[in-house]
């Protein structure tokens, strides 16, 4: 076991059970032109923790541990995206609509790609979701199944709202859930840390959130039980 130092207490992890979920380092997310934008958001606010799920990746990487991509896109026929998205609100375009980046948050088109810095490397999962949670209408139950994995590490945007649904619905399914506080990011910074608030209360009602830095550690045997 590793033992991550983590609130509201002590992480443990085998790591022959553990994976990787990098939620939605899209374009559509993190450049300008994208869904963010289109809502009105500065994407600027998601750009500095970019450096940070790079080097959480290369951590996965180097161990042999499972690294899972998702992706927020739909169908370019809308099949897979509900009315009640699409028309929600009052957004500069809509999903579907062209854009800088091609059609916003399309399966295929160049914006609802990873980012550069982040491209998963051939034997990564990526997994295309039309919701906000992971689990909800894609395969991720059974390829963490097929993993045999128990506990996962979660990073990535937007802290609220894909990364938390995401964290929620794994809870409910069993996993043993870490948030790297540092690895995510939000437009706005107070959901952000509310959110981190929210998983780790309650004896972590959802999970358990640390920086990298802390699973860093853990990992190169200053935290390792054996
Ligand atoms: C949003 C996401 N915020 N990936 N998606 O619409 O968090």
């Amino acid at each position: 076991m590793f033992t991550v130092k983590a609130a509201p207490f002590d992480y443990s992890f085998p790591p022959d059970k553990v994976a990787l979920i990098v939620i939605d380092m899209q374009r559509d997310f993190v450049e300008p032109g994208g869904f963010g934008e289109t809502l009105g958001n500065d994407v600027s606010l998601l750009t500095p923790v970019i450096p940070v799920v790079a080097d959480l990746i290369a951590l996965f990487r180097k161990n042999n541990w499972p690294v899972i991509h998702t992706r927020e896109n739909h169908a370019p026929d809308l099949s897979d995206c509900p009315p009640a998205k699409r028309d929600r609100g009052n957004p500069a375009l809509r999903i579907g609509d062209d854009g800088p980046m091609g059609r916003i948050l399309i399966r295929g088109e160049p914006g609802a790609d990873i980012i550069d810095a982040l491209k998963p490397l051939p034997g990564e999962y990526v997994v295309d979701k039309p919701g906000k949670g992971a689990f909800y209408a894609t395969d991720l139950s059974s390829i963490l199944k097929d993993l045999d994995v128990t506990h996962l590490v979660f990073a990535g945007v937007t802290t609220e709202v894909c990364v938390q649904t995401t964290m929620r619905e794994a809870n409910d399914r069993g996993f043993t859930n870490l948030l790297i506080a540092d690895a995510t990011g939000s437009y706005f910074p107070a959901f952000k840390e509310a959110t981190i608030a929210m998983i780790a209360a309650q004896g972590a009602i959802v999970g358990w959130v640390a920086p990298l830095s802390a699973l860093a550690e853990a990992v190169s045997g200053g935290k390792s039980d054996g």
